[in-house]
Formats: C-alpha cells, structure tokens, sequence
C-alpha cells in the first residue's frame, strides 16, 4: 500500500515535484507549435479518441523527442492506419489486442541496444503504448500491470470508450453500471450491465505506477501537460482519456463538448493526478477540476441512448449515483481544505 497526500491547490498545472522544470503550458501559446495526427482518418463523426489521440501526439513533440508509438488493436489502430497511416514521423507498431504493455517492453529493450551501439542517446526518445479500454482493462491487463511492475519509462494511454467498439459494442471493465452493450443487453429479466466500472489509476497505483492521470480532450490544456509529464516522469505513467463514442454510446455525433461537459459536472468522469514519491512511497493526489454545480447523474444519462433502458428505472439511478458518490468521496481531503462542505455539494447533485 501507499500513503495518499493531497494538494490543496485545485486545477492544472504543468509542475510536478518528480521533475525538474515545468513541462510547456499550450496556454501560453497561441497555437499549439506541433501537428499530431495526419489527415485521412476514419473515425465516425465525433469520435473522441481521434481529437485525444491528436492531442498526446501534439503534447509529445513538443517535448523536441522522436515518439516510438506502438498500438493496440482497437478503433485507434484501425482509423489510424488502414487505407493509410495518420502517424506521419512516428515510429508506430500495431501490436496484438493483448500486448500493449508488452511492446512498451520490447521498445525500451529495442532503445537499449541502439544506445550501445551509439546509433541514439537513450533521452531521445518518448516511449509510448495506447490501447482501448478492451485492450487495457481486459485482455491487456496482465501486460500492463507486468510492464509497470517492470519499472521501465514510458507513457500508457488508455483510449477510454467504455466498451469493445471496434467489434461491436461489447461490454468491458470500464463499462458504467446499467449500460446496454451487445454483452449487457437491457432485457426483462437484467437491466444492462450489472457490475461497477473498474478504475483503471487505481489498478496502476496498486502495481506501482510512477504517475497517473485522468484527461478529457475538451480540456486540451490539462490534457497535453498531463502528455508532457508522463512522458518526462522516470518509471512507468499511465494517461486515461475520455473518448466520446456516438456510435456505442447511441448519440448524437455534434455534442462532443455536451456530453463531456456533463460528465465533468455529475463527477461522472474526474480529471485528476496522482504522482509517487517512491522513496516514501506516497502518492499525491491533485484534483484538476471542480465543477462550478453538481449535477446529479440523471442529467448524464440523458443524451446517450445506452443509458436508454435505465433511465425508466429510478433504484438504477440511485445506485449510478451512490457509485459516483462513492468515488467523489475520496476526494473530501481537497474540498474540506478549500471550504467546500461535503454534505451541501451532495444536496445540491439530488
Ligand atoms: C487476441 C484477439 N482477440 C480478439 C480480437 C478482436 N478484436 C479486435 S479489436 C477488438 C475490440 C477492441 O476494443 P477496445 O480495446 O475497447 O478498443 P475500441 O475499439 O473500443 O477503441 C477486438 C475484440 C483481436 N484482434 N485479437
Ligand atoms: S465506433 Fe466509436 S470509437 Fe470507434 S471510430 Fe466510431 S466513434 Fe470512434
């Protein structure tokens, strides 16, 4: 186990006490001096992996670094690479479903050797795996935990969409309770799926994670420092992104900033950051937003059809938001020091 400290301090920043210079702050330019993904994607009409993926690319070089991508098999791999590669001067792997961690293994062994022979210097490069929430939750977990165990550098991104999409809505680890996938249908007898989303930072912590975070490509600034950091930080780090989804999530495909902004604000989905102090082993913890209102989950159910069959059922909505409930309350340290009473911010998400 470690010791959890938190920052008083709420919202983005690009120092971490694990480095020694700030990381570059996008909101100090006018335009972000990088390109990220080439043109000629695939993506549905409002996918968020294609803007999240985007973003980290953009973030890593502006590190100056030359990125070594290897992706997991997923809709980021097959609308990045099919008819042509988006990935322009990156060096990209498509590695299978379940080794994402494992490939991150076997780039950093790959840099190792050319080091010796003098071909690169070992800082010249930005080690970097992203993977679904299928290839990391599921059938990658075992690589990735390994891979963290291993204590090597490199960045892991999960792409999180909560669902198997690229092979049709199947359901994963990261699925929301209630959510009607092709493998949690909404009968008459079950209601969606029946399990509580695993957290995916939380798992990384356990293992030993030097770094975690939690990003949405909305909020493009947090998100690229977060990028900038991880791939600075020494030992493993692991960037979760929020990836809308029109096609699994059965919404509309122009309320991308909607849908995320509600999931900001019922603390469906928390941008936060956890850094490791390995010497004591502690972990502190920083909220990067605060939603100026709670709102209670029902308002998150609303625009996507997946949450269709539970909305009629108000005992599945109150256990949606005990669950979110739950997860907030970690986070009672923050509010409690900058005032915020917990028991008012519950009244007003009810
Ligand atoms: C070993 C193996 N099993 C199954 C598949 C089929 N497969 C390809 S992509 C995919 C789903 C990917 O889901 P996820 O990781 O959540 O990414 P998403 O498509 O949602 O972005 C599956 C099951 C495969 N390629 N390899
Ligand atoms: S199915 Fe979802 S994740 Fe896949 S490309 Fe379409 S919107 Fe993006």
């Amino acid at each position: 186990m470690y010791k959890s400290l938190f920052n008083r301090d709420i919202g983005s920043s690009p120092y971490s006490f694990l480095l020694p210079e700030p990381v570059q702050d996008v909101g100090d330019y006018g335009a972000v001096p990088t390109t990220g993904l080439m043109s000629g994607h695939q993506g549905c009409v409002g996918c968020g992996m294609v803007s999240g993926t985007n973003q980290v690319l953009r973030a890593l070089k502006l590190t100056g670094k030359h990125v070594v991508a290897s992706i997991g098999t997923g809709c980021n791999e097959v609308i990045t690479t099919q008819n042509t590669s988006c990935w322009g001067e990156v060096s990209v792997d498509h590695n299978n479903f379940p080794n994402t961690g494992a490939t991150l293994s076997g780039n950093i062994a790959a840099l190792r050797a050319l080091v010796q022979t003098g071909a690169l210097s070992a800082e010249s490069v930005v080690n970097v795996g992203i993977a679904g929430d299928g290839g990391t939750y599921d059938i990658g977990l075992q690589a990735l935990l390994s891979w963290i165990a291993r204590g090597e550098n490199g960045l892991y991104v999960c792409l999180n969409n909560q669902a198997y999409m690229n092979t049709g809505v199947q359901g994963s680890g990261a699925t929301p309770f209630g959510t009607n996938t092709s493998t949690t249908p909404f009968g008459k007898v079950i209601h969606g799926n029946q399990r509580t989303q695993q957290s995916l930072l939380e798992l990384a912590l356990a293992a030993g994670a030097s770094y975690v975070a939690a990003a949405c490509p909305l909020l493009h600034r947090d998100l690229m420092i977060k990028a900038q950091k991880a791939a600075a930080i020494e030992g493993p780090c692991v960037l979760e992104i929020y990836s809308v989804c029109p096609e699994g999530w059965k919404s509309d495909t122009d309320v991308f900033h909607e849908i995320t902004t509600l999931a900001l604000d019922t603390r469906s989905w928390i941008l936060c950051e956890g850094e490791r102090d390995r010497r004591s082993n502690t972990v502190l913890f920083t909220l990067n937003y605060l939603p100026k209102k709670f709102l209670p989950i029902s308002e998150y159910l609303k625009m996507q059809e997946r949450f269709a069959g539970m909305r009629s059922f108000p005992e599945m909505v109150q256990h949606a938001q005990e669950i979110i409930d739950a997860r907030w309350s970690f986070w009672r340290p923050v509010l409690e020091a900058n005032g915020i009473k917990f028991e008012e911010e519950q009244a007003l998400a009810t």
